[in-house]
């Protein structure tokens, strides 16, 4: 019996400083009714969903920086999100910035039928930590952040082998494979990723490109879906990339936004595509020699060949 999910994204415009939750919260119910009427088993919302992307500025001020953290999921002002969720029988994936105690996380969870079945906290923290007023805007992830402390959860829900990943995170090949060997078959996660990059302003130009390569390539050597979500457009002045898609575990595109504002994309995804790959290129079992691997857990930086004398 073959297993189609349907699947939402619901890319979003930029989110303002000055818009309250309750604001943004409305406009996520705008998409979740609108993936309603693609009968949508699923929802994946970006990164930050509730929030402008604040690691862009440098705050010193603890409470001006604490306002951007959620203390309890649900709370008042996604609640609605969560009531309407389940009224519509709909699962979704959130992003939000996560006050756990004294620590701080970038944090996604998967709902499904109104109650949080997964949760995951970014371990790639790209950008920096200290104040760097060299650059356009500030990359501060590094400062407001603690690193991920969950791994790389998979768990069964919505009918399929579902993990979590956010933004940085989907340019690392690891991402992808720690989720592979639990037999992952979607991988949701959403990302704000600006155009310029000031430490290497030579890749702006190639930005949508690294992108869609790195998710591309992610589900291929897989053998899963993945849905990749943007938080785009110009945000507080800051230009963010689209190009949020759909993908098949054969590496293709199947659904793709084509503005930079909320934009709903949507795809029938046949679980069982991932089958023909994991039982044959990627049969793990029969191919990996995990033996030879040794380096990439031992060993974080490169370390290149010693020069013959
Ligand atoms: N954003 C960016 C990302 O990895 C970045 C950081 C921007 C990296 C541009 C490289 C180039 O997509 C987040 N939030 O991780």
């Amino acid at each position: 019996m073959s297993r189609i999910l349907t699947v939402a994204g619901a890319q979003l415009g930029p989110i303002a400083k000055a818009e309250t939750r309750a604001e943004v919260v409305e406009r996520l119910l705008v998409l979740m009714k609108e993936a309603k009427r693609h009968d949508a088993d699923l929802i994946v919302y970006p990164e930050l969903a509730l929030t402008t992307f604040f690691p862009r500025w440098f705050m010193e001020d603890e409470a001006e920086l604490d306002a951007y953290y959620e203390t309890e999921m649900p709370s008042a002002e996604t609640a609605p999100l969560f009531a309407e969720a389940k009224r519509l029988g709909m699962a979704f994936v959130l992003g939000y910035a996560e006050r756990d105690g004294d620590k701080r996380f970038n944090t996604a969870i998967l709902v499904e039928n109104g109650e949080i079945v997964l949760k995951y906290r970014k371990v790639h923290l790209p950008g920096h930590a200290e104040h760097e007023p060299w650059r356009a805007f500030q990359h501060l992830e590094k400062r407001y952040f603690e690193v991920g402390n969950l791994g790389f959860p998979v768990t069964h829900a919505v009918g399929a082998n579902v993990g979590l990943a956010i933004c940085n995170d989907r340019r690392w090949p690891e991402t992808y494979r720690v989720m592979g060997l639990q037999d992952v078959e979607l991988i949701a996660l959403g990302y704000n990723t600006p155009l310029h990059n000031p430490p290497a302003p030579v890749h702006d130009a190639l930005g949508l490109h690294h992108n869609t390569l790195v998710m591309q390539s992610g589900a291929y050597q897989n053998a899963t879906f993945v849905v990749g979500i943007a938080k785009c457009g110009v945000e507080e002045g800051v230009m963010q990339i689209g190009g949020s898609q759909i993908i098949a575990p054969s590496g293709e595109t199947i659904a793709q936004a084509t503005t930079l504002e909320d934009e709903l994309i949507v795809a029938r995804c046949d679980l069982d595509l991932c089958t023909s790959y994991k039982s044959s290129v990627f049969n793990f079992a029969a191919h990996r020699r995990p033996e030879a691997y040794d380096l990439i857990t031992s060993r974080t930086g490169a370390i290149p060949p010693a020069k013959k004398a």
